[in-house]
């Protein structure tokens, strides 16, 4: 019996070790825009972890990304430059991703976060 409430112990220890660390290390994901769509389309994060997403516009003209569901949104921004948002998605899904400048979710900016 003791044994096993040791183990418990330790394994409790153990996991808030590991969530300690997944909060303080934001995984840096970064997205290019640019006529019209994001690079990569794709984006896999994990869960409970900060997320560091840089997004630099290789276009000729504005462009933000927005993941509505996620409450996310980044200023528009002009070509050449580039903007960054932290946020930490709680749960795991495919949450769409587009670009809120007029016209350009409908010509193909668009992606996908998944969580995991
Ligand atoms: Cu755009």
């Amino acid at each position: 019996m003791r044994k096993w409430s040791v183990l418990g112990a330790a394994l409790v220890v153990a996991g808030t070790v590991a969530v300690a660390l997944a909060g303080t290390a934001p995984a840096v994901v970064k997205v290019t825009a640019k006529e019209f769509a994001f690079e990569p389309r794709e984006l896999k994060v994990k869960a409970g972890q900060p997320v560091k997403l840089v997004l630099e516009n290789k276009g000729v003209i504005e462009h933000d990304i927005v993941l509505e569901k996620l409450g996310v949104k980044t200023a528009v921004i002009p070509p050449g430059k580039s903007v960054e948002v932290t946020f930490t998605p709680k749960a795991k899904g495919r949450y769409p991703v587009v670009c809120s400048v007029p016209g350009h979710k409908e010509a193909g900016m668009t992606g996908t976060l998944v969580v995991e």
